[in-house]
């Protein structure tokens, strides 16, 4: 017997709201992902850092968030980008989040922290950003050790082919994704979709909603499957959504 059900989680990331070039578009692109976690009927929603372009936005940008994600109804995770760090001037830290529904998780822990979801049995990990430096490591500090339910990891920052031998920010190296002991890696900061799964360890970049898409009037996120039942327990597609409003 497992603890583990069937679970469907959407995966996306750098929505940038508040971008100061093409504010309207972030946020319809938001509204998509989040009309998505309905019709794709997801049980969750990772949003991988970078959810908002910059710690200047307007409150309204905040409300607006918040109502987008109480509307998605399922438990959501955001994860603090390099462009909205959890630090002493966070917009975290900002009165929208105080009265924030219910279902609106911030991974804060600047040092990693799991946030755990029974219904679900899942976990997920994630480490705050707070400050966007070579020494900020994204999977430092990742726990080791299972206990029956799914472990999702949450990861803002830049993978590190082999070949890629430049001093960069917050960066993740290969073998830091081979060695992690989750199910799941949910990464952020590339605009991209990207699979870089390693050593049996299945980690993809999402991209942003629109950058991830192929197609104009559409957006694209990760659709994460995970079933204990299957060989491959955990399957990942990209799923098209239609911009409606
Ligand atoms: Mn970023």
């Amino acid at each position: 017997m497992t603890l583990r059900r069937k679970l469907r989680i959407i995966h996306t990331s750098d929505t940038h709201l508040g971008d100061d070039w093409d504010p309207d578009s972030a946020q319809r692109a938001l509204s998509a992902v989040v009309d998505g976690v309905h019709d794709l009927r997801g049980d969750a929603l990772l949003i991988a850092g970078d959810a908002f372009d910059n710690a200047r936005i307007s409150d309204a940008v905040l409300d607006f968030f918040v109502s987008e994600i109480g509307r998605a109804a399922v438990p959501t995770v955001i994860l603090p980008g390099n462009h909205d760090l959890y630090d002493s001037a966070s917009l975290y830290l900002r009165s929208p989040f105080v009265t924030a529904p219910d279902n609106l998780h911030i991974i804060s822990g600047t040092r990693g922290q799991t946030l755990s979801f029974p219904d679900l049995a899942l976990e997920v990990w994630g480490r705050a950003m707070d400050s966007h430096t070579p020494a900020f490591r994204p999977l430092a500090g990742i726990p080791n050790g299972r206990n029956g339910h799914w472990r999702v990891a949450m990861a803002h920052g830049h993978f590190h082919y082999p070949d890629d031998t430049e001093e960069r920010s917050s960066p993740i190296h290969p073998h830091e994704i081979a060695e992690a002991s989750c199910d799941y890696i949910a990464l952020g900061h590339w605009e991209r979709f990207e699979d870089v799964s390693q050593n049996g360890v299945t980690a993809f970049y999402s991209g942003s909603p629109m950058g991830a898409s192929s197609a104009r009037g559409r957006v694209a996120v990760n659709v994460v499957c995970f079933d204990a039942t299957q060989t491959n327990p955990v399957s990942v597609v990209q799923a098209a959504l239609p911009i409606t409003t």
